[in-house]
């Protein structure tokens, strides 16, 4: 297969993807944890160009001013040295005890102010790394026990939250924008903001929703059953993807997060259509996590394997658009959209023109390298 240009195309990994250690609701970790700052350069010399981070990720909780800035500098300073760029910014709050019950939505209004402060602490590291985006997967901001909070209230203190802290973005003057990327389940029993249309409907109540856009994830689309590409559709649409998170999910599971290409053959080549036919100009981010029984050095193999998976499929979609049969096809059902010429009623029966079945057919074919 011909090596297709790069240039325009930004690939960009979580740093909790390269330093994830293997672990599991039922096993310890597998590999040692990998330092921050070597995932950022590691990234670098193996094709991202872009990476997205927790603040915790960089600067473990309860780090001294100092450590925090020795840490940013350093940061910085791999940045500068391999031209490798911070594209978003989050927090991974969700891991600490104390914001078991929620965030921005616990019960608990000083645990509430803590998740905000959080958040703002986490802003200001992303500011300092130049993250044009803050995104927010609130990881606890769910339930299991629905008699415990009104699903409406928790609406509103998210709102809230959201509010305040595009406030004192504005406040700062950071150059940054807020998304909130959504995930139907894991850990919680049940996350309140769980699809694009979760957050695209919230995002509409916000005081200013035009400072907020959604970052959307294959797996947590495919966890809840959607099609993927759908999903991301919506987010087009609305003119609010700020980001896409890639990786594979098998249905009716856990949340894998297996590499990009792992799994969903065919939905990731939608996916990914979807992207290029758009041109959507954002990274390609990946989020999924070598396997439990990778080890170290493979981590670097898990990075190649997720960009070089993109690269392929993005071949498949030039194939697919240069295959003559497939272009004829689309152009027959394009006719048929074309306004009536008579008061001709549609045919319903056999013989109907669209070929689906053969265009279906087709992208298997190219899929599969056997056109
Ligand atoms: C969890 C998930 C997170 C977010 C960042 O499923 O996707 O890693 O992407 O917090
Ligand atoms: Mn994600």
């Amino acid at each position: 297969m011909p090596k297709r240009e790069t240039a325009t195309r930004v690939y960009s990994f979580g740093l909790w993807t390269v330093m994830n250690r293997g672990a599991d609701p039922f096993g310890a970790a597998t590999r040692a944890a990998l330092d921050p700052l070597e995932a950022i350069s590691g990234l670098a010399a193996h094709g991202a160009a872009a990476f997205e981070l927790h603040a915790e990720d960089l600067i473990p909780p309860g780090s001294s001013t100092v450590e925090r800035d020795r840490l940013i500098a350093e940061a910085r300073r791999r940045m500068t040295d391999t031209g490798i760029v911070c594209d978003a910014c989050g927090s991974s709050m969700f891991t600490e005890p104390v914001f078991k019950d929620g965030g921005m939505v616990s019960n608990e209004a000083r645990v509430r102010r803590m998740a905000l402060a959080r958040y703002e602490a986490a802003i200001d590291v992303g500011h300092l790394l130049d993250a044009p985006l803050f995104n927010i997967w609130g990881g606890r901001d769910g339930a299991e026990v629905d008699a415990s909070r009104s699903p409406v209230d928790a609406l509103k203190r998210l709102r809230d939250g959201f509010n305040e802290l595009d406030a004192y973005i504005t406040r700062q003057r950071y150059p940054m924008r807020l998304s909130i990327e959504p995930k139907p389940n894991e850990p919680r029993g049940d996350l309140y903001i769980s699809t694009a249309g979760h957050a695209l409907g919230f995002i509409a109540t916000l005081e200013h929703p035009e400072h907020v856009g959604v970052v959307l994830e294959f797996a947590h689309a495919a966890m809840a059953g959607l099609n993927p590409a759908h999903e991301v559709a919506h987010a087009l649409y609305a003119g609010k993807l700020d980001g896409i998170h890639l990786n594979a999910q098998r249905p009716l599971r856990f949340d894998q997060d297996l590499r990009f290409g792992g799994a969903n053959l065919k939905d990731s080549f939608f996916v990914v259509k979807l992207l290029e036919e758009e041109r959507w100009p954002g990274p390609r981010t990946f989020d999924a996590h070598p396997y439990r029984t990778t080890d170290e050095e493979g981590i670097w193999g898990f990075v190649e394997g997720c960009i070089r998976a993109y690269e392929i499929l993005a071949e498949k979609v030039r194939q697919f658009h240069e295959d003559a049969e497939v272009q004829q096809l689309l152009a027959e059902i394009k006719r048929w959209a074309a306004p009536p010429q008579s008061d001709e009623r549609p045919a319903t029966g056999p013989g109907r023109i669209f070929a689906y079945e053969r265009l279906d057919h087709l992208v298997f074919e190219i899929l599969m390298g056997t056109r």
